[in-house]
């Protein structure tokens, strides 16, 4: 099926303030102990951007797979051991939730005992550790560091593009660096750049949200087609459709027609795309960890 929705050559999901983001991510860098990269729980690689990783590289590191309340707990899991094995750090959260937090914080305290240990070794007990929060547009940095100091410091909204300048926020014991969401110049595939779209990293009005409707149903279809066809009442007919017919037929069920009966895709396709997002259908994961030779002899063991 053709994913033209963002295929398209002139879609700007790269505009002119995301340079002016990594720039200043180049420039902070160096006023912080450590790097905090939210990725989402349910496309960890596809949502791990290479240009954040090139900047950040020369600090601690802590991946944090946000919004893990969406994603199926099962992989959540195999992301977290794909991760450890290849010695990064990592933990899941759901950063609307206070445990989330916590778990962050120790985890930061963990990567970062030698620096805790020199600075206390130098009488220098007081200063707070400076955490810069990374993510793309949407991934929860603002919402994460709203639980972390207990009060909306940060403001946070369910579409991209929402944080605009730097903002600091002292926390007790540590000073988090809140950045706008950024995305790169150029997707290494098709299906990252689609997955992106599927979570709402990429603004929707640039993109042709009928076309996102039906990728999506096809996608979520392959992997998850139980879940699908229970939120829909789809019959074993209908879930064998082309998703443009699937997608006229979910409409009808659900009443969205215009005048002469026919369905209103349009309207069909925003709510899919809602409902997904809003984990309707589910908890889903879009992504699965590649296999590691190091850790298919561990899998043997089970
Ligand atoms: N279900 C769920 N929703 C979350 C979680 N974290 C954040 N959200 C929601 O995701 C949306 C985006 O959150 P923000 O904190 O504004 O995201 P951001 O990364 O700061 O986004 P930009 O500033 O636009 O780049 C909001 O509607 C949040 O409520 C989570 O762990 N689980
Ligand atoms: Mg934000």
């Amino acid at each position: 099926m053709s994913q033209e929705f963002v295929n398209r050559q002139n879609i700007q999901w790269f505009p002119g303030h995301m340079t002016k983001t990594l720039r200043m991510m180049e420039a902070d860098i160096r006023n912080v102990d450590a790097v905090l990269q939210l990725l989402d729980a349910r496309i960890p690689l596809s949502s791990l951007n290479p240009e954040i990783e090139r900047i950040t590289a020369s600090k601690p590191h802590l991946y944090v797979l946000n919004k893990a309340d969406l994603a199926d707990p099962a992989i959540t899991e195999q992301w977290i051991r794909y991760f450890k094995s290849a010695g990064a750090g990592c933990v899941a959260i759901s950063a609307k939730q206070k445990g989330g937090a916590a778990a962050v914080k120790k985890a930061i305290l963990k990567e970062l005992t030698e620096l805790t240990a020199k600075r206390a070794s130098k009488g220098m007990t007081g200063a707070r550790i400076r955490v810069m929060v990374v993510g793309i547009p949407n991934v929860g940095t603002s919402t994460f560091i709203n639980t972390f100091a207990g009060a909306a410091r940060a403001k946070a909204a369910d579409k991209p593009g929402v944080t605009r300048g730097k903002q600091w926020v002292t926390v007790e014991g540590f000073d988090l660096l809140d950045m706008p969401g950024v995305l790169w110049k150029k997707f290494d595939t098709l299906e990252i750049a689609t997955n992106l779209a599927f979570i709402g990293s990429i603004k929707d009005d640039i993109l042709d949200i009928e076309e996102l409707a039906m990728g999506l149903i096809s996608q979520v279809r392959e992997i998850y087609p139980e879940q699908l066809a229970a939120r829909y009442k789809l019959s074993d007919e209908e879930m064998r459709l082309e998703p443009w017919p699937l997608v006229e037929a979910i409409g009808r069920r659900r009443g969205m027609l215009v005048s002469g009966g026919e369905v209103n895709t349009e309207r069909a396709s925003i709510m899919l795309v809602d409902e997904f997002r809003a984990s309707k259908w589910g908890r889903i994961s879009l992504e699965r960890p590649p296999r590691r030779r190091d850790m298919e002899d561990e899998d043997d063991l089970e």
